[in-house]
């Protein structure tokens, strides 16, 4: 099998080549700080280029930001205001730049519009955080935000619930088109909602998400209005329009108001479910003061920075609403304490769990963990065992890397009845139902993405020249979210590729044995006929190398190996031209885990997920990496 592979290096090279040139022809040469009156001791500049000053959420991060930094001496932020222009916005990135900052926060005005200067800018070595909505692909340092399909998840739960039992009308109103974000949280009302029977749901669209639209259509409905039993719109904004036309129209004591954003200003969501006149809000979580202590790190080359920080959204009603005033004002208080932890680990399959196991034990003694780790083997009743007895210790804090992905719900249970919270890290679990709150984070890579990056590899490094490439896949362990997710990932890609398809898939289990077996298994049935080998670990990647030797074949050669992990045992492959390339999944996440485990004892709310930052490498690179690599 020969290729004519491009490889990652060539790839970059040229990126930064057109980077390079582009700057200098733009004049946007590196910062100089000449025009800045920048604060005595000042070391750091933070550019924030905010979308827009007229929603309140968005004055709001900036006021977070403010408030962060204030008490930080050396650094100084730079704000500009795109007045909602992409144009303006992308002026105003250079001019921050050319200020001389040292990152840049934004909140695009377009998140698709925005991708390719954020990418710019990122490529240039300015760590780039971004906020509030996710430019698609990775090309930036950091993404916080919310889960918008969550917030409206909420949402339609909450609604569900108060029309379950006699059913009900809902009337949703709508921008046409809806942002982004309110796209989002439709489907998730409506995915919720659907779970119910008996309710009718209505559309009032509106031509802008803005409070005079929604009142104008909620007053010119009325007939619809009057016979409805909740009004649900994904904005704070939009709901004050419902709300004071509601009034007008006479029909509080009639129709209930649900809305998303939950922010903290007169007359939003918190002010209206205090008012009475908001049934329940859901919160949008701002993260002003996440983005800086996250920028902190960050300028700081502190190891661990996560790639995504999804925050948590709260229902707001009137029930609640004291104790999520308190939790929303609530500092860290960590008092330093020991915190007792038991773990329940996966096993010891594979290097890449080995280097995890390491990585948590080290960081446990950095961040005054007192940390009881049970080896589960790969059996799911041992983690089972192992929950029940951290249970009984009454440890503080329990944390799961799950063997597999559903059967959790029971033990679960009894660590929540028992006060103890969980943390999921590494791999998620699939619960029966999601809204209990049986897990408090995730703690993870974007397994989805992993495989992605596999078959996007193979489509741009092997050339199928006419033929159809033929593609085995050496799976992991059955019902593992990381070989469920990569698989799906993969096949996503593969999906838009007709000259690849995968004529053989089997277990192995993520283990070396596992990858020869599979090989060997193949070869007693078939002569060698496979293109690629798509391989879920590097350990079986390897295994499948070691039988392909053994019978006396090529790897790379009579096949393109590509593997996930990317342990240094597989650059050492990579390097050795055996292994093709290596889609990185960081094991290195116990420092992470343990800054999550001492916000969560100091009373901070922890994020829905926090997903660990990745690339990938080939044998174009490994040579100027693999001294690099810590595991
Ligand atoms: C991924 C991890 C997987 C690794 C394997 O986060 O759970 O399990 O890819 C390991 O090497 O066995």
């Amino acid at each position: 099998m020969s290729s004519k592979r491009l490889g990652i290096k060539t790839i970059k090279y040229l990126s930064a080549l057109v980077i390079a040139v582009s700057l200098v022809l733009m004049g946007c040469s590196a910062g100089d700080r000449s025009g800045v009156d920048t604060k005595e001791g000042v070391t750091s500049i933070i550019g924030v280029s905010q979308a827009n000053m007229r929603e309140e959420w968005r004055v709001a991060l900036i006021n977070e930001l403010r408030e962060a930094i204030s008490s930080s001496l050396d650094i100084q932020i730079i704000t500009s205001d795109a007045t909602g222009d992409v144009d303006k916005q992308i002026r105003d990135i250079d001019n921050l730049i050319g200020y001389g900052i040292d990152l840049l926060i934004i909140s695009p005005c377009d998140e698709k519009e925005l991708a390719d200067k954020i990418k710019e800018v990122y490529d240039s070595g300015i760590p780039v955080i971004v906020m509030d909505r996710a430019v698609e692909g990775f090309d930036y340092t950091l993404y916080i935000g919310p889960d918008n399909e969550v917030i409206g998840q909420q949402a339609g739960n909450f609604v569900g619930g108060l029309l379950s039992t006699d059913g009900g009308r809902v009337v949703e109103i709508l921008g046409r088109p809806a942002s982004i974000q309110g796209k989002e949280r439709l489907l998730g009302f409506r995915k919720a909602l659907d779970e119910y029977g008996n309710i009718e749901t209505s559309k009032l669209y509106i031509e802008s998400e803005t409070k005079d639209a929604a009142y104008d259509i909620t007053m010119q409905a009325k007939g619809t209005i009057a016979e409805a039993d909740v009004i649900f719109s994904y904005s704070d904004s939009m709901a004050l329009g419902v709300c004071d036309a509601v009034r007008e129209l006479g029909l509080e004591d009639k129709v209930m108001v649900v809305d998303c954003d939950g922010f903290k200003g007169a007359d939003e969501g918190i002010d209206l479910v205090k008012q009475g006149r908001l049934k329940a809000t859901v919160s949008c979580p701002i993260g002003g003061k996440e983005a800086f202590d996250y920028a902190l790190s960050i300028l700081g080359n502190e190891s661990g920075v996560p790639k995504q920080v999804i925050l948590r959204s709260n229902l707001i009603t009137a029930e609640n609403l004291e104790e999520s005033i308190e939790r929303m004002n609530r500092q860290s208080n960590d008092d330093g304490r020991t915190i007792k932890v038991g773990y329940s680990q996966v096993g010891q399959e594979s290097n890449w769990r080995l280097a995890n196991t390491r990585s948590i034990e080290s960081a446990a003694k950095k961040f005054n963990i007192d940390l009881h780790m049970e080896i589960a083997d790969q059996s799911q009743q041992k983690q089972f065992d192992a929950i029940r007895k951290f249970i009984e210790e009454k440890v503080d804090v329990i944390v799961v890397s799950p063997v597999v992905e559903t059967g959790w719900d029971e033990v679960l249970w009894e660590a929540k009845d028992a006060g103890i919270p969980v943390i999921m890290s590494d791999r998620n679990v699939s619960l029966e139902d999601p809204e209990e709150g049986l897990t408090t984070t995730y703690l993870g890579a974007d397994f989805m993405e992993e495989g992605r990056r596999a078959m996007r590899w193979i489509r741009d490094n092997v050339p199928a020249d006419g033929k159809k490439l033929k593609i085995m896949e050496i799976m992991g362990n059955e019902g593992a979210s990381p070989t469920e997710e990569r698989g799906k990932g993969f096949r996503e890609i593969l999906s838009e590729n007709p000259s690849y398809y995968i004529a053989y898939s089997e277990h192995g289990d993520f283990t070396f044995e596992g990858g020869q077996k599979v090989v060997r298994d193949y070869l007693e049935n078939n002569e060698w006929d496979i293109d690629i080998i798509f391989s879920h670990n590097d350990d079986m990647a390897l295994g499948a190398i070691s039988e392909l030797k053994e019978h006396g074949y090529s790897p790379d050669k009579d096949a393109v190996i590509v593997s996930v992990d990317a342990t240094r045992d597989a650059f050492e492959a990579m390097v050795r031209k055996e292994l093709s390339c290596a889609v990185e999944c960081n094991p290195i996440i116990g420092d992470q885990l343990m800054k999550a485990i001492r916000d969560l004892c100091g009373g901070k709310q922890m994020p829905f997920r926090i997903i660990t930052d990745e690339k990938i490498y080939d044998q174009s690179v490994a040579e100027d990496y693999i001294h690099k690599r810590g595991y």
